[in-house]
């Protein structure tokens, strides 16, 4: 396992301005990169560019402005289906975000293709973004959700993934990590038996897509979402990527301008892929940050920031284990940068209130997945997550502060 050479790692360091500040007097330690990364100067740059001399509504404009910015907008989609490597640009579609990606396949797929007394099936580490829009759907069809259940290490039990495909769901929706757990789920071969049954595949991938290279025709997923603030990018801007054999045929999730070809006081017919699901204003600026985010990351290997993330789970990991009462929640024999514990006898938010005091940022709750922390039995749990530009010193340090927290609330 190679990683970042220390020169290598303080060249990244030095591009993002965020982690040379103190907090509390102290050097800030920024390890809630599950939540969101912080940016690199040249994301900040080209969203100043073009708030600063291309600002312009794009794709309907005949002027100068409007013909550059809607170059370079769609330039980025061309530029996201290369980094994950789409067959066509026209499968990738501009949303807010994971969430919406999400919630526009439920809104669209809704009667299209599931129904009434239909099935749908996830897992039960899923964010409440990947289990709300699908438990909702399911209420408005009487349709039943079925949950493919964890085991003691946060692992997916597939022997009991594989009964439940027999049920014929209709969709198949899955984490590719799990943000509470740090769980990498074996998509492939999920989404194969999936496909044994004729059952397409969704891959949420708000928490893979900046830590491992993702190929979404080699995995064969049917939809992979992301969100642009998870790699480096900006916020309010996210992808669902939708083979074109389904986005195709769906029908529209939200209607006005853009996604529109003709329409009449009576009738519309709607815009070819990818705009019949584009309608009104995109965030244009938040497309820009997002292209070059992507940009930041072909410059930097993935092979080498899953390799560096990796060694500082297991530094961490070994650092940790000397702290009286605690107890990792989720230790799956694969599995990304995030460490998700809690401390006998503790509450995790008086953990994270008293590492933030020394310079640590951490997340503590349920992180937005609480059918796993009724799984595992806990209110909550610490989480710290780890992005390409944290250090083992940081590493040494947050575990210093933890053991120092727990002393003080033992
Ligand atoms: N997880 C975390 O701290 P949005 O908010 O739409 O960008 O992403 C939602 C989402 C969906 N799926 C997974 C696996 C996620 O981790 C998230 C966001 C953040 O863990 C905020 S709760």
């Amino acid at each position: 396992m190679n990683g970042f050479t220390a020169s290598e790692l303080n060249e990244l360091r030095n591009q993002f301005p965020a982690l040379h500040q103190r907090v509390f007097g102290k050097p800030l330690v920024y390890l809630d990169n599950a939540a969101t990364t912080q940016k690199p100067q040249l994301v900040i740059d080209r969203i100043t560019k073009y708030y600063s001399y291309e600002n312009c509504n794009i794709h309907r404009g005949v002027h100068y402005l409007s013909q550059e910015a809607t170059a370079a907008f769609e330039d980025v989609r061309t530029k996201v289906a290369g980094f994950i490597h789409a067959a066509k640009s026209e499968e990738i579609i501009f949303t807010k975000g994971t969430t919406e990606s999400i919630n526009l396949l439920a809104g669209s797929l809704d009667g299209f293709l599931i129904g009434i007394g239909d099935s749908v099936l996830v897992t039960g580490m899923e964010h409440h973004s990947n289990l709300v829009p699908w438990q909702q759907l399911c209420k408005r069809n009487q349709a039943k959700l079925l949950v493919a259940e964890l085991d003691d290490r946060g692992e997916v039990f597939l022997e009991q993934f594989g009964k439940l495909l027999e049920q014929k769901p209709k969709l198949v929706a899955i984490t590719h990590i799990s943000n509470a757990l740090g769980t990498i789920n074996p998509v492939k071969e999920m989404i194969a038996m999936a496909h044994a049954n004729d059952i397409p595949v969704l891959i949420d991938g708000a928490q893979s897509v900046a830590h491992m290279h993702v190929d979404v025709q080699d995995l064969d997923c049917d939809f992979f979402v992301f969100s642009g603030h998870k790699m480096y990018g900006p916020m309010g801007v996210g992808v669902l990527y939708g083979k074109e054999k389904w986005l195709d045929k769906m029908p529209p999730w939200q209607f006005g301008g853009e996604m529109v070809d003709q329409v009449s006081l009576q009738e519309t017919t709607f815009n070819q892929l990818p705009f019949k699901f584009e309608a009104g204003t995109p965030n244009v600026a938040g497309v820009l940050g997002l292209g070059a985010a992507i940009e930041f990351l072909n410059q930097t290997s993935l092979e080498k920031i899953g390799q560096h993330e990796h060694q500082l789970l297991d530094l961490a990991m070994e650092k940790l284990r000397s702290v009286q009462g605690i107890r990792f929640i989720g230790n799956a024999k694969n599995r990304a940068g995030v460490i998700s514990f809690v401390v006998d006898g503790t509450h995790p938010t008086d953990i994270g209130t008293l590492v933030d005091k020394m310079g640590v940022a951490v997340r503590t709750g349920h992180h937005c997945a609480q059918p796993v922390m009724t799984r595992f039995d806990v209110p909550g749990t610490v989480r710290a997550s780890f992005a390409l530009y944290n250090t083992a010193e940081e590493v040494e340090v947050f575990a210093a502060a933890v053991q120092k927290a727990a002393g003080m609330l033992h």
